[in-house]
């Protein structure tokens, strides 16, 4: 290839595919817990209610039926990322029982995450549905993995249609150190950055995807790591921020 052809080659790139190579992805500053976070699917930590939520889902696939907003929070200390993940929904389903099952078929949450991020090829994926039964694969070669700790509560009746419901909430911790086949034992340290992918599927009602950040993709797709959104690590605790210390 010759210097003089080579920017042509790039302008027919970006003419062919701008939005694939250029998609802007959301980011979000990830603080530290000031205090302790207690897994019990109740949110009343001060530190989640300082917290700020990633932002709304997007439906990038969406054809009909309500679209139920995600509120996705995160935190972090030296061992554990901390998730709170408060979900709308009117009619609330799980047919799933079993760890590893299709959970995904139910109303359910994802994280799709990766600690190394120098490399996209690989990444961790839970999908939570709303009873808290989780899914727990490394993408590469589909081998389960440590399970998060995860509780959960439900606002409204399970597998009960006739009602209307208000939700769902998952609170969660993943320790660091029990996923380093990917991360090779790194921990993350303030002014990290992980892409991760935040997922919602609908369930049996409003059977509908969305996401933080969008796969851009025609069709439902939330294998994209090209397109998970950033977070950024901060050495800051929630507390501090909102002191203005
Ligand atoms: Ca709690
Ligand atoms: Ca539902
Ligand atoms: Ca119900």
């Amino acid at each position: 290839m010759t210097l003089k052809i080579l920017p042509f080659i790039l302008l027919t790139a970006l003419v062919c595919f701008p939005d694939y190579i250029f998609a802007d992805v959301p980011e979000y500053t990830v603080y530290r817990a000031a205090d302790k976070i207690t897994l019990d699917g109740i949110l009343d930590e001060a530190d989640w209610s300082k917290a700020q939520p990633v932002g709304d889902f997007s439906f990038p696939w969406w054809s009909g039926g309500e679209k139920e907003q995600t509120e996705v929070k995160l935190l972090w200390n030296d061992d554990f990322l901390y998730l709170a993940f408060r979900c709308d929904d009117k009619h609330i389903w799980a047919d799933h029982f079993n760890v590893n099952s299709s959970t995904y078929e139910d109303d359910c949450v994802e994280l799709f995450w990766n600690p190394a991020p120098d490399d996209q090829s690989d990444y961790y994926m839970f999908e939570i549905n709303c009873i808290g039964v989780p899914k727990s694969l490394r993408r590469s070669d589909r081998i389960t993995v440590m399970l998060p700790y995860i509780t959960q509560t439900i606002q409204g009746t399970l597998n009960n249609d006739s009602d209307t419901d208000s939700g769902w909430v998952i609170e969660m911790a993943v320790r660091f150190d029990e996923y380093n086949e990917v991360s090779q034992g790194k921990t993350p340290v303030a002014g990290d950055i992980w892409r991760i992918g935040l997922n919602r599927c609908g369930g049996k009602t409003d059977a509908q995807y969305s996401q933080w950040s969008p796969s851009q993709t025609d069709s439902p797709n939330f294998h994209q790591p090209n397109d998970f959104g950033k977070i950024i690590f901060s050495g800051k605790t929630v507390k501090t921020i909102l002191n203005g210390k």
